[in-house]
C-alpha cells in the first residue's frame, strides 16, 4: 500500500507496535504522530503533535488516505483528562479528517466501552454500549462519533473493541480477552483495505474458546486470527483479579469496581 497512512499514538504501546508491524506487512507510506517521540526509528517519518491542537491536526491530516487512531490515554484517568485528551482529541481528529477528505479511520475502541456487561452475556457488534469508566465512555463516544462521520460525511470507519493486546496473556481474564499483536495488525489491515466497510464494530480478540464475544462480523470481513489464548497454561497466569469479587462479574474487570458507588444488582 503506497497511500499515506497516519498512525496516532505512534510512541505508545499499541500505536508503536502497529507503526512497525504495518511497515512489515507492506505499508510504504506511514507517518506517525504523538505527544513525545519515543521508540521511533531513524527511517520512520514522525511528527510531534497534540490532538488537542486543532490547527496542528488539520495540517497533519493533509493528503492522508487513512488514519489509524491509537493516540489516547489508555487507562482510567480523571474526567477532565479523559475529556480533553480522548474525547476532544478524537473529535478534533475526525473533524480534521473531514476537512482534508480522509477516506477511512480505524479507531482503537476498547472492551471498556462494553465493560459493564456481565461475563455471562455473549455480545456481538449490535450489543449496547455499557462503559465502565470515564475511559470506556470516551471509547463509546468515539464509536458513535465515527458512526456519525460515516453516515453524514462518508468517512469509512472500523472500531476495534480491543480486549487485552499483549505479547502473551498475563492474567486469567485474558483467557477470554487476549489478542496477539499479529491478530490486531490483521484487523487494522482489514479496516484500511476492505471495500465493503461503511462503519464497523468488531472485537479485538484472538480465537479464544472462552471469549465473551461473538466476532462473526470480523470473520465475515475476512479476519482469520492466527493466535489463541487457549494454548497458554491458565495455572501460570496471575489471579490478581480474584481478590476483587465485583471485577469477576463484569467483562471490564477491575475497571468496573474502581470508585464504584452503584448498585451491582441493577447492572444486569
Ligand atoms: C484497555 O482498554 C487498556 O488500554 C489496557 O491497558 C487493558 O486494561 C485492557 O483494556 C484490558 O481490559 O485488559
Amino acid at each position: 500500500m503506497n497511500k499515506k497512512i497516519l498512525v496516532t499514538g505512534a510512541s505508545g504501546h499499541l500505536g508503536g507496535m502497529l507503526f512497525n508491524s504495518l511497515a512489515t506487512i507492506g505499508y510504504k507510506n506511514l507517518v506517525g504522530t504523538d505527544l513525545k517521540k519515543k521508540n521511533i526509528r531513524k527511517n520512520q517519518r514522525f511528527i510531534l503533535g497534540n490532538l488537542k491542537n486543532f490547527k496542528t491536526i488539520v495540517k497533519m491530516t493533509k493528503g492522508v488516505h487513512a488514519i489509524v487512531h491509537f493516540g489516547a490515554i489508555p487507562i482510567e484517568d480523571t474526567q477532565q483528562n479523559i475529556l480533553h485528551n480522548n474525547i476532544i482529541g478524537t473529535y478534533n481528529l475526525f473533524e480534521a479528517a473531514r476537512i482534508n477528505k480522509v477516506k477511512r479511520i480505524i479507531f482503537a475502541s476498547s472492551n471498556h466501552a462494553i465493560g459493564f456487561h456481565r461475563r455471562t452475556t455473549r455480545l456481538n457488534e449490535l450489543s449496547t454500549q455499557r462503559p465502565d469508566s470515564h475511559y470506556g465512555l470516551s471509547k463509546a463516544f468515539g464509536e458513535e462519533l465515527s458512526r456519525f462521520y460515516a453516515d453524514k460525511f462518508n468517512i469509512k470507519s472500523m472500531c476495534i473493541r480491543i480486549g487485552s493486546c499483549l505479547k502473551t496473556p498475563e492474567d486469567r481474564r485474558h483467557i477470554s480477552t487476549w489478542i496477539s499483536y499479529a491478530d490486531l495488525t490483521q484487523l487494522v489491515d482489514i479496516g484500511i483495505k476492505h471495500k465493503l466497510i461503511h462503519h464497523e464494530i468488531v472485537y479485538g480478540a484472538s480465537r479464544n474458546k472462552k471469549s465473551w464475544w461473538n466476532n462473526s462480523r470480523a470473520y465475515k470481513l475476512g479476519y482469520r486470527p492466527e493466535d489463541s489464548a487457549d494454548r497458554f497454561n491458565i495455572n501460570l497466569l496471575s489471579k490478581n483479579e480474584y481478590k476483587d469479587k465485583m471485577a469477576l462479574l463484569f467483562q471490564g474487570g477491575v475497571f468496573t469496581s474502581a470508585n464504584f458507588k452503584g448498585n451491582i444488582k441493577k447492572i444486569k
